[in-house]
């Protein structure tokens, strides 16, 4: 019989590729789908005759648990969040209570299920927690988290971890560094540079506004990371694990990378907010900083040690840096006619 897999946040990007993930092994596939006046399955258009989506919030038990008593899920793949670092700012209270609390919910829920249900959890914890902990950050690091999606994010794991021990649930935390995909949200900075150099090469914009440039990210392909979700609950024993790819780069690389992908190169000059990227060639001001982007406090370096998901789960990164780039470029890239040049499939 098919396994039935239960994803919160299906309709974000790691939800709908790790959805897709999931058919491809057979499963049959359930998703949470939290109610807005504009519903948005853009990501799921191309499966969604595959998936079951149902109405359930991470703000309201009842919906959670009615869901779960239904389909009785063997896995259950905990992946609705605020997930926005710098709005979470602007919403704490919002963050901590999808985040924190509705990852204590989804644990109450399995724990009234109880441990003989047999049904597994996976937490999707970040990154973000080890915030001005210096890198490279594995799971034997500090937490110092430095934002309101840090420290709700913190308080989920470490509730999974209470409930593991306290109820025997099989529960664990993917601890996963910044992944990307030609399904990244926008607002996120890997998705604004790339959008934003498509529309400079198709004549539609003159420059990308950015914040902070120096920060450094552990970027890895989020189909990679899901991959490695899912192998944390084929583990007999729950635990937690660091995912990552062990290559830091700064927000500048990630610029250069993108343009080099058009033949544009950029030279760097002045300093702070005054920093500008100019095309080598022309001269052109393509990239310059807006102070409205800087986040009142900041992670700088995110650096990532996964060797104990190679050692244990037999996990590593199959996507390089360069073929993340090139994946999320052909996928944006606007033709003169206004369509991308492929199809993302997963
Ligand atoms: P994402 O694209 O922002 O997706 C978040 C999902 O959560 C969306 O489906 C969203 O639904 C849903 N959601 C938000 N509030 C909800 C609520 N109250 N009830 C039910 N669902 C709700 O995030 P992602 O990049 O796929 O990340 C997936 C998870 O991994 C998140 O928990 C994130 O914090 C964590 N994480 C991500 C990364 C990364 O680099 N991507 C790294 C570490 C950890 P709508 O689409 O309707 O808004
Ligand atoms: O920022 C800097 C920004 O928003 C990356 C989430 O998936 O990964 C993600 O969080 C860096 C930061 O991702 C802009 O200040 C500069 O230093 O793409 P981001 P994030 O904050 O690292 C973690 C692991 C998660 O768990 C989160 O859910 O880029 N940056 N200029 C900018 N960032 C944005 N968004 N926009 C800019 O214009």
């Amino acid at each position: 019989m098919a396994k039935i897999a239960l994803i919160t946040g299906i309709t974000g990007q790691d939800g709908a590729v790790l959805a897709r993930f999931l058919l491809e092994k057979g499963y049959d596939v359930h998703g949470l789908r939290p109610y807005s006046a504009v519903p948005d399955e853009g990501r799921l258009s191309d499966i969604s005759d595959d998936i079951h989506l149902h109405y359930a919030d991470m703000t309201d038990t009842s919906s959670l648990l009615r869901l779960v008593e239904t389909y009785q899920p063997d896995e259950i793949y905990n992946l609705a969040a605020m997930s926005h670092v710098h709005v979470s700012f602007d919403m704490p209270e919002l963050t901590a209570n999808v985040n924190a609390l509705g990852t204590l919910r989804l644990l109450e829920v399995l724990r009234i299920m109880g441990p003989q249900s047999g049904m597994r959890m996976y937490q999707a914890s970040s990154s973000e927690m080890f915030g001005h902990a210096p890198a490279p950050q594995n799971e034997n690091t500090s937490f110092e988290p430095c934002s309101p999606y840090g420290t709700s994010k913190l308080f989920g794991y470490w509730s999974v971890r209470n409930y593991r021990e306290a109820y025997g649930l099989h529960a664990s935390n993917g601890i996963l560094f910044n992944h990307e995909s030609p399904l990244r949200g926008e607002e996120f900075v890997t998705r604004k540079i790339i959008k934003a150099v498509c529309e400079i090469e198709a004549g539609q914009r003159d420059k990308i506004l950015l914040g902070n440039l120096h920060a450094k990210r552990d970027w890895g392909h989020a189909r990679d990371y899901m991959r490695g979700a899912w192998m944390m609950l084929q583990q007999d024993i729950p635990d937690d694990y660091v995912l990552a790819t062990g290559q830091a780069r700064s927000v500048k690389e990630f610029v250069e990378a993108a343009f080099s992908y058009i033949g544009r190169r950029i030279d760097w000059r002045g300093q702070g907010v005054d920093e500008k990227g100019y095309d080598s060639k022309t001269g052109a001001c393509l990239v310059e900083v807006d102070p409205a982007l800087f986040r009142p406090t900041e992670v700088r370096h995110l650096l990532g040690d996964a060797s104990r998901a190679k050692e244990i789960l037999g996990w590593e990164p199959e996507i390089s840096f360069e073929q993340l780039v090139e994946e999320m470029m052909e996928a944006d890239r606007v033709l003169p006619y206004g369509q991308t040049t492929k199809r993302y499939a997963a």
